[in-house]
């Protein structure tokens, strides 16, 4: 799915801003027709923002169920003669869109773009209301899994089973943007290197109308490298310049539409990285060079926006990666906003992609979150509904995220339940469907803590081990000499049963800053700079260990429960984003020149 760009025959128009706002505790806007008029009530809301935190108020912060946001847009005249499409890059969980007074469209996955040709509904020249209801509700049949419950005082609550704040709202961009009439509908490349000589393979969807293709390949610098006609083929680059983890050298795939006499049409410009990935035993390799994973699980998640994607936030984010040293990223546990492939596209940043599949995992659940005890597969709870969702999440992941260089590997679920004939009868078809949509990069699924190489069903589905491990915070709690042999044997577990490279997904302590003691106890910044190097050490004694991402990158907010003090605080940076000591300590580690 091509993300709205400026091109010679595109424009946008961004429908960023404040949207008249309205909580629909009782759930009676969709019955009462709420899109038809104005809303009710003077509140605005930003776009993009969680609605959660930026009101004073406790309703709107635990709120469950409808939100709705209304605009009214002003179509300029210049537009008449084109399409012109709606576009939500998301809305989270799920929404209904009308334009006027007609339903336009209705998306489920709250982390997923979705569109609709709006052409007819819209007058140039005129004026548009355009209205979205907004739930945060999660079900047995929703990705991610949740349910809602009433508590004693008779209210909604819905039940997380993972642990984030349940933010929810419009949280990335909207737009109205054109195309012509007959237009580029999709584009997929697939990069190879041979030594000096790049390919980029193409394929490109057309729609609206007969129209032949061109495609023209341009360096950094404008000059042109290679050309082709027709729907797919491939180009070759001679004296290429690779894209490559710290470098991120694109190329500009221009694809234009000719007409049946040979006038020009559509035009859209896809930046392209040339490289490869590439497993082989256990070395992770890109452009046939072994990789180590250096960074963090993030979280999209700040003060008083929430969820929302924000430039500031993401260019000050990347900057202290660079400070630390680290060269990649996950985006647990759903896929970020595009602009940050965009970045990381452009800036040689790794990036493993993650669908918003968490918490499917009912030992976890019950015992972190609070949940009622539960069957993780079951007909009344995780069934073929939700795997069928979970099917159109990945395929909204990989649709979306395909042609970004710096996505290196999908991982298509979060410490999911992994021991059972259950989980493996569940995970072998959405596997299969991964690689089905994507042959040219590896996937995986992050092992929960328990998920040993002796208990664990599902990795020889996956290329790669990737392992969520806690011990000396969940289990041996302070004693990180117990931790290092704990985790020094199972590694070495790991790789006795399987040739693949291990990447640690998740390591980490949660730390108060500015709590110090002179014996590292858990909670203080010392105990989580020694937690963290006491990893390291041990990660260091195994080559087939090819990855470190720390749990987390900085602290974010949760649900309230008596294991979280305001938030989740296994960051290294604070969620103001100040460096804890640890944060000095990764950096000697992953910058030692500095
Ligand atoms: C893991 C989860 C992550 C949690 C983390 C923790 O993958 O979302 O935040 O543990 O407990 O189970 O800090």
């Amino acid at each position: 799915m091509l993300a709205p760009r400026d091109t010679a025959t595109r424009e946008r128009k961004s429908l960023n801003g404040l949207w008249r706002f309205a909580l629909d505790s009782g759930g009676e806007g969709r019955g009462a027709g709420w899109w038809r008029q104005r809303l009710a009530g003077s509140r605005e809301v930003p776009v993009p923002a969680s609605y959660n935190d930026v009101f004073a108020d406790a309703e709107t912060h635990d709120h469950v169920g409808d939100a709705w946001y209304q605009t009214t847009v002003h179509v300029p005249e210049r537009w008449r003669g084109e399409r012109i499409v709606l576009r939500f890059d998301s809305a989270t969980h799920s929404a209904v869109v009308w334009v006027g007074d007609t339903q336009v469209m209705e998306h489920e996955g709250g982390y997923t773009p979705f569109e609709a040709d709006v052409t007819d509904l819209i007058e140039p020249g005129g004026e548009i209301s355009i209205t979205a209801v907004v739930s945060n509700v999660l079900t047995w049949h929703t990705i991610p899994p949740g349910y809602v419950v009433e508590t004693a005082a008779g209210a909604k609550r819905q039940q997380v089973l993972f642990d984030f704040f349940n933010y929810a709202g419009l949280h990335r961009s909207v737009w109205l943007y054109t195309t012509p009439t007959a237009y580029v509908e999709d584009v997929t490349v697939v990069t190879g290197l041979d030594g000096s000589t790049g390919t980029v393979r193409y394929e490109v969807d057309t729609a609206g109308g007969g129209a032949e293709v061109v495609v023209v390949l341009r360096d950094a610098e404008g000059g042109e490298v290679a050309r082709a006609a027709g729907a797919a083929g491939e180009l070759t680059v001679e004296d290429v310049r690779p894209w490559r983890p710290g470098e991120g050298y694109l190329y500009d795939l221009t694809v234009g539409l000719r007409g049946a006499s040979g006038e020009p049409g559509d035009v859209y410009t896809l930046p392209v990285g040339i490289r490869t990935v590439r497993i082989d035993g256990s070395r992770f390799l890109i452009n046939e060079e072994p990789f180590h994973f250096r960074g963090f699980g993030k979280h999209e998640d700040a003060a008083v926006r929430g969820k929302a994607h924000d430039d500031a936030l993401m260019v000050h984010d990347f900057a202290l990666l660079d400070w630390i040293g680290a060269n990649s990223f996950r985006t647990s546990h759903y896929p970020y906003a595009e602009e940050v492939l965009d970045y990381a596209d452009r800036h040689g940043i790794v990036v493993i992609d993650e669908t918003a599949a968490v918490g499917i995992n009912s030992g976890l659940a019950a015992g972190v979150f609070g949940a009622e005890a539960h069957t993780t597969f079951s007909p009344d709870t995780v069934n073929e509904v939700t795997q069928e969702a979970h099917r159109r999440a990945i395929g909204e992941l990989i649709a979306r995220d395909k042609n970004h260089p710096c996505v290196v590997l999908w991982t298509i679920a979060n410490e999911p339940e992994s021991v059972t004939p259950e989980s493996l009868g569940y995970f072998e078809p959405l596997a299969a469907e991964a690689r089905r949509l994507d042959p040219t990069r590896p996937i995986g699924f992050t092992n929960v803590m328990g998920a040993t190489p002796e208990l664990d069903v599902l990795t020889d589905l996956f290329d790669v081990i990737m392992l969520n491990r806690y011990f000396g915070w969940y289990s041996t709690s302070g004693d990180l000499a117990s931790a290092e042999v704990a985790l020094e044997s199972e590694i070495a577990a790991w790789v006795a049963a399987h040739d693949k490279p291990i990447l640690f997904t998740e390591y980490g302590a949660d730390t108060y800053p500015g709590l110090h003691d002179v014996v590292p106890t858990p909670w203080s910044e010392e105990y989580q700079a020694e937690f963290l190097a006491m990893y390291h050490r041990v990660f260091d004694r195994f080559d087939a260990v090819v990855g470190e991402h720390i749990w987390n990158f900085a602290d974010f907010a949760t649900a309230p429960g008596i294991i979280r003090v305001d938030g989740n605080k296994k960051g290294v940076f604070t969620r103001e984003r100040r460096p804890k000591a640890a944060a000095h300590e990764l950096r000697r580690r992953w910058r030692p020149q500095t």
